[in-house]
């Protein structure tokens, strides 16, 4: 060690260890060191790619440099940590991000330059990190981003898939999906720690003796055991020394379990197995909201869960504390259920493996654990059938089978003599198979379940968790509005708005603080300053129109309207409601005379998004868009009054090309089924009107910017019931517009309707399940005071800073704060500067 060195070897050390400095010129020789070594290239062969690898690889140096010491400074001081266990971290490109957050974007794009490239260029060469599905992933990786800026001692901890989410190509307007292997090239974003290995096991059987005490003691003999192998992404926080960690999970088979097989005899046999351990990390499941059921999904989240709670419990018995410290040292948040197994391996761990009574042991686990829940469909909710659960983790069955039958036991207690209560609260579902509640042992491991929103934490409280309320208690149960990182969705993603925003405040310090925001109302009377607003807007539907071409190959014009929807396809969103109002603004634009059309406001219809490979009615939505696409598109008597186009592989770079070029975007979920949203708020951020209902976190939206500034329609969360009640027993009639609608479909104006009819049937009278019937009138009317709206360019671009400088609330620093402060107990923890990599 350090200790025994002599001093000059240790001052020796120390000289050499300085850190790099920030000019041009350091970063020019970083750059053409790695191209003529790391990648052994010469400059006369370089393309945009080799430039984009070459800049990242000194980019991942800094990065390393701050890693290490954030992480030696924590291990030293070690304070209390949060682990956010997350299956997904939807993390999209890292260099520009880490280039900005570092404050070395100016020094690395002059260099750059420089060296005969462009830096835009160069940024897109990369590849996106695509390990996730949709909004649950990407708040991962915004809550990354505001753990590291605001210096929490924080890790996530997920998969290393090879495969992310499908790529979406659109194949005679059908979606059809082709892997996304990500890691054809080097990924220099991810520090292999092949020295970290994990052995994670499965099946087999448990065998129960009594120890010298008499005390019965369960041993878990496993039939099989993979290998789990650490790969650290660092996340750089803005402004700040501090880097926080992602550790991803990868599989591999055991060289002992490979052995056995083969010393038997049986060659094929271990290669099987060895093959079935890697694909245990192989490929992101493509559903969101949406539950499948499949074992290999089990034996992730198995495998996941197990290693990140070794790992924890490792670093934790590093301290040689007490274990009754644990929840001191360590908390661990759950996105959504799928890291409830975590509770069980704790609970196992500690019962089995360190001998502490079963209630020691289940006081630290629930003062370890608390879980986010993301949804309210019953589809999503995940269980698993008792059988296949018993053949994988027969330990883990027993151990869930033993909380749930103390819990009920208490339920019983407190209110006796209630078999449907119990029935309802049980972590089992009596079914056939037997099923295993995830939500429900994720609240009863937890001391804190939170919902995304307002309305959603409301919502849960009432419906799927009303009986855990009254049994808990309302304190249990509380709210966490989401968040987004403004470092990436406006800094970023919109550098000139950026720009504009920190030359008018004098600073860049809004940044850290969103709430600053709020001194850009002073600007809005200034004719100068929305000139230069909505001059950048300008600028930005005019590069969305260029990807626009690229992608669809049609021609938008940037002075239209440009309306936007993108998220994934799901009938809950209401997709199919957007372009059957689409379709009727065809026709009402079909049946003017010359003069009517001049006073039409011309508008864009941009749609974005993947539907889950399996969903056959999402998948048909988009179908019938790109086929209305087809035929407005090319239609003379249209021309650039309605143009309708379908982003093929909307991903995060995607978004962040369409998010600061639209001018209004639709959040128009039936009421109480959309959590929170989180585009929502990116659109606002960057200046963008919005239209939705009175759902998720678009309510909260609208008591921020004022409901002059938001275009809200539909019926209202507890509306809902009692109008599908109607539609079921009074026969409410089709609306009259959409019934016109649907007829130009049935009569083949957009291709063969046989294709579309069981998307129709979708609508089908007392059959509407998401309200598209009786929320469509008042759709049309809000789009028609969009149109009124934006006609009057100068009020319009006054709603728009408006919207931007109140939206400080939704800063996932706050988010995260908010987290910190009433549930993880954790405090910011700075590292110090002391000069060297
Ligand atoms: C992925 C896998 C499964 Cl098994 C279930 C759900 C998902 C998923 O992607 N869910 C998801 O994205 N949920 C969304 O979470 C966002 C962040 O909280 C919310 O804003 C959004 O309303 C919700 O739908």
């Amino acid at each position: 060690e350090k200790a025994k060195w002599p001093k000059e070897t240790v001052e020796l050390w120390e000289r050499l260890s300085k850190k790099e400095a920030n000019d041009v010129e350091t970063v020019q020789k970083s750059i053409v060191h790695h191209v003529t070594t790391t990648l052994a290239r010469a400059a006369y062969n370089m393309d945009n790619f080799s430039a984009y690898q070459a800049v990242a690889l000194s980019t991942r140096d800094r990065l390393i440099s701050r890693w290490n010491e954030t992480q030696g400074q924590l291990s030293k001081a070690d304070p209390k940590r949060v682990y956010y266990l997350s299956l997904e971290f939807l993390l999209g490109r890292s260099m520009d991000n880490a280039l900005l957050n570092m404050g070395l974007k100016g020094t690395y794009g002059k260099g750059v330059e420089q060296l005969g490239f462009n830096m835009e260029d160069v940024i897109e060469s990369e590849v996106d990190a695509a390990l996730g599905n949709g909004g649950l992933g990407r708040l991962a990786a915004c809550y990354m981003d505001s753990l590291a800026t605001l210096d929490y001692p924080a890790w996530g901890y997920g998969l290393r898939y090879n495969y992310g989410i499908f790529q979406q190509r659109i194949v005679d307007g059908y979606q059809t999906e082709y892997p996304d292997y990500w890691l054809n090239f080097d990924n220099p974003w991810e520090l292999p720690r092949l020295d970290i290995s994990i052995q994670i096991s499965f099946g087999g059987h448990v065998q129960s003796i009594q120890d010298e005490y008499g005390v019965t003691r369960h041993n878990w003999i496993p039939a099989q055991s993979v290998q789990a192998i650490a790969y650290d992404v660092p996340i750089p926080g803005y402004d700040t020394e501090n880097c926080n960690n992602i550790r991803l999970w990868r599989s591999k088979p055991t060289k002992t379990f490979d052995l056995t097989s083969f010393n038997e005899g049986n060659y094929e046999k271990s290669v099987e197995d060895a093959t079935n351990a890697e694909k245990i990390t192989s490929v992101l499941y493509p559903n969101d909201n949406t539950m499948a059921g499949k074992e290999l999904r089990l034996k992730q989240q198995y495998f996941w869960t197990a290693a990140s709670l070794h790992d924890i419990v490792r670093r934790f018995k590093k301290s040689r504390r007490e274990w009754s410290d644990f929840p001191d040292q360590v908390a661990i948040q759950l996105n959504d259920t799928h890291p409830t197994l975590a509770i069980v391996e704790l609970q196992r761990l500690l019962v089995d493996e360190e001998m502490l009574s079963w209630d020691d042991a289940w006081e630290i686990v629930t003062k370890t654990f608390a879980f986010t829940n993301h949804t309210v469909l019953p589809e999503a909710m995940e269980k698993w059938s008792v059988p296949m659960f018993e053949y994988l983790l027969p330990r883990h069955l027993q151990i869930i089978f033993d909380i749930n039958l103390f819990f009920l036991q208490k339920v019983e207690k407190k209110f006796p003599n209630d078999r449907g209560l119990l029935n309802r609260m049980s972590i089992i579902e009596e079914a056939q198979p037997q099923q295993i509640r995830m939500a429900h042992l994720a609240v009863v491991g937890s001391h804190k379940v939170n919902g995304v929103a307002a309305l959603h934490s409301n919502l849960i409280k009432t419906t799927i968790f009303k009986d855990f309320v009254d049994y808990y208690g309302e304190d249990k149960f509380v709210n966490k509005t989401n968040g987004i990182t403004p470092r990436r969705w406006l800094h970023q993603a919109n550098p000139k708005l950026s720009k504009l925003i920190s030359d008018t405040l004098g600073s860049d310090k809004w940044l850290k603080d969103l709430s600053l925001l709020k001194k850009l109302t002073t600007k809005i009377d200034n004719a100068e300053f929305r000139k230069s607003w909505m001059a950048i807007k300008r600028h930005n539907k005019v590069r969305l129109a260029e990807l626009i071409k690229i992608r669809c190959n049609v021609e938008v014009s940037p002075d239209a309207l440009f309306d936007v929807q993108v998220k994934r396809i799901h009938e809950y969103k209401r997709q199919f409601m957007n372009i059957l109002a689409v379709i009727h603004r065809y026709r009402t634009i079909k049946s003017m005379t010359a003069s009517q059309k001049a006073s039409v406001q011309p508008r864009v219809v941009i749609f974005g998004g993947k539907a889950a490979p399996g969903y056959y009615i999402a998948k048909l939505v988009i179908k019938l868009i790109n086929s209305v696409a087809a035929v407005v598109n090319q239609d003379p008597a249209v021309g650039d009054l309605l143009k309708v186009v379908f982003i093929p592989d909307y991903n995060v770079s995607v978004a962040e090309v369409i998010v600061p070029a639209s001018d209004i975007s639709q959040h128009i979920s039936t009421a109480g089924t959309e959590a929170s949203g989180t585009s929502n708020m990116k659109f606002v951020l960057n200046g963008g009107l919005i239209i939705g209902t009175m759902d998720g976190a678009n309510i909260e939206i609208l008591e921020e910017i004022g409901e002059e500034n938001i275009f809200i329609f539909g019926c209202l969360a507890h509306e809902v019931e009692d109008l599908r009640h109607a539609q079921r027993y009074r026969g409410v009639p089709m609306d009259p517009a959409l019934q016109g609608v649907i007829s130009a479909i049935e009569k083949g104006v957009f291709e063969d309707p046989k294709i579309f009819q069981p998307l129709i049937s979708t609508l089908t009278v007392g059959k509407d399940f998401y309200l598209i019937s009786a929320d469509f009138a008042s759709y049309i009317a809000a789009n028609q005071a969009v149109d009124t709206a934006y006609k009057n360019q100068e009020e319009w671009s006054k709603k728009s800073i408006r919207c931007t400088a109140n939206m400080g609330k939704f800063s996932s620093d706050r988010s995260v704060k908010e987290y910190a402060d009433d549930i993880w107990g954790i405090k910011s923890y700075p590292i110090v500067d002391e000069g060297h990599m």
